[in-house]
């Protein structure tokens, strides 16, 4: 991966204002949804895609109020939805930020299924329309930090990963999880390249993964993921790099030893299994203390602080205890 330059980012300015006003819109629409007041307005949701709409208007609902992670949300102003969707990573549809918004129409999102196997007592291949129905939907708003020192404010809208590792009921051989994620040449112009080795596959260890902050992903913005943003399914793991987080998730593997990660694979000395956000640890090439913040100061962009665990180290620091951070990087 590389650092970005400032070049691309002047569209960060002009897109500021509307999508926020939408966004706002849309959540407030979604709480009268959720009240009953609205009925008639789901039409035009539903039909984009019937059962995720339903699945994710009745989760929001719950956001806010019942989420046991609350004191993790955080209150900085979520990025514009426009720069969100519009500067990605996603390498399977090409290595500039603008490549996933312009090829990701091509990925078909379904029919989809998410492949449970391994050290499990339940292994299960879920349709992701009932994988939308295991748990309610939440929305969490939550920093995003990529390793090339940019950050976002995304809010997502899913379910703790937990929830499905429950219903599997891993064995206790099962220290590690593995995700894998689609790599379809059909659809994906870039599967095929050098860049990485393709699938793109990632992993956790058990309990990182049980933890109440690990997101599995279904939507966006109130809506469901965009296609460049890891459609239909992805994890969300928001101390951590953001490559840690796969998009479009095929297989979930449980393990008994560390996974091989795509990016380790890559480029051991620069990206590690862990990958945690830390100030203090730089990136062999440039430094992690600071980051740029997309959407927010356009081209004369301040760099802000990064934070410990990109700011969620009073939930994650004791997974951690006694684990040298600059070795385990
Ligand atoms: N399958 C897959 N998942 C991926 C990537 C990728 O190239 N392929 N890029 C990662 C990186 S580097 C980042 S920063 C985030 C970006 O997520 P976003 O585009 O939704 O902001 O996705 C991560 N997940
Ligand atoms: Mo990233």
């Amino acid at each position: 991966m590389q650092q970005p330059t400032d070049r691309g980012m002047n569209h960060a300015i002009p897109s500021e204002i509307t999508p926020r006003a939408v966004y706002a819109g849309r959540r407030d629409w979604m709480k009268r949804l959720a009240a009953g007041a609205l009925g008639s307005g789901l039409a035009g949701w539903a039909a984009r895609d019937a059962l995720a709409a339903e699945s994710l208007a009745k989760g929001a609902a719950l956001a806010g109020a019942k989420s046991a992670v609350a004191g993790a949300l955080t209150l900085d102003k979520p990025t514009p939805r426009t720069d969100a969707t519009s500067y990605n990573n996603f390498y399977e549809f090409g290595t500039d930020k603008a490549d996933p918004a312009r090829n990701a129409h091509t990925l078909k999102t379904r029919p989809w299924t998410v492949t449970i196997e391994g050290e499990v007592r339940k292994p299960r291949v879920y349709g992701i329309d009932d994988l939308l129905k295991l748990a309610p939907m939440e929305e969490r708003i939550y920093r995003l930090r990529c390793v090339e020192g940019w950050s976002m404010v995304i809010p997502w809208v899913g379910f703790s990963l937990a929830e499905l590792i429950k219903q599997v009921e891993p064995t206790g051989n099962a220290k590690y999880v593995e995700f894998h994620t689609l790599a379809d040449p059909k659809t994906m112009p870039f599967v095929g390249s050098r860049v990485l080795d393709w699938p793109y596959v990632e992993g956790l260890r058990i309990d990182e993964a049980m933890h109440p902050l690990s997101l599995l992903a279904f939507g966006m913005y109130g809506e469901v993921l965009p296609n460049q943003n890891g459609a239909p399914v992805r994890l969300v793991m928001p101390w951590k790099y953001g490559f840690k987080s796969a998009k479009s998730l095929v297989k979930i593997r449980f393990v008994e030893q560390q996974p091989k990660t795509a990016w380790v694979k890559a480029a051991a000395q620069e990206y590690g299994f862990y990958s945690n956000v830390n100030p203090r640890v730089d990136h062999p090439r440039w430094s992690q203390a600071t980051e740029r913040r997309i959407g927010e100061d356009g081209v004369f962009a301040k760099k802000r602080p990064t934070l410990m665990y990109n700011g969620y180290e009073a939930q994650v620091a004791s997974l951690y205890t006694g684990l040298d951070l600059a070795k385990n990087f």
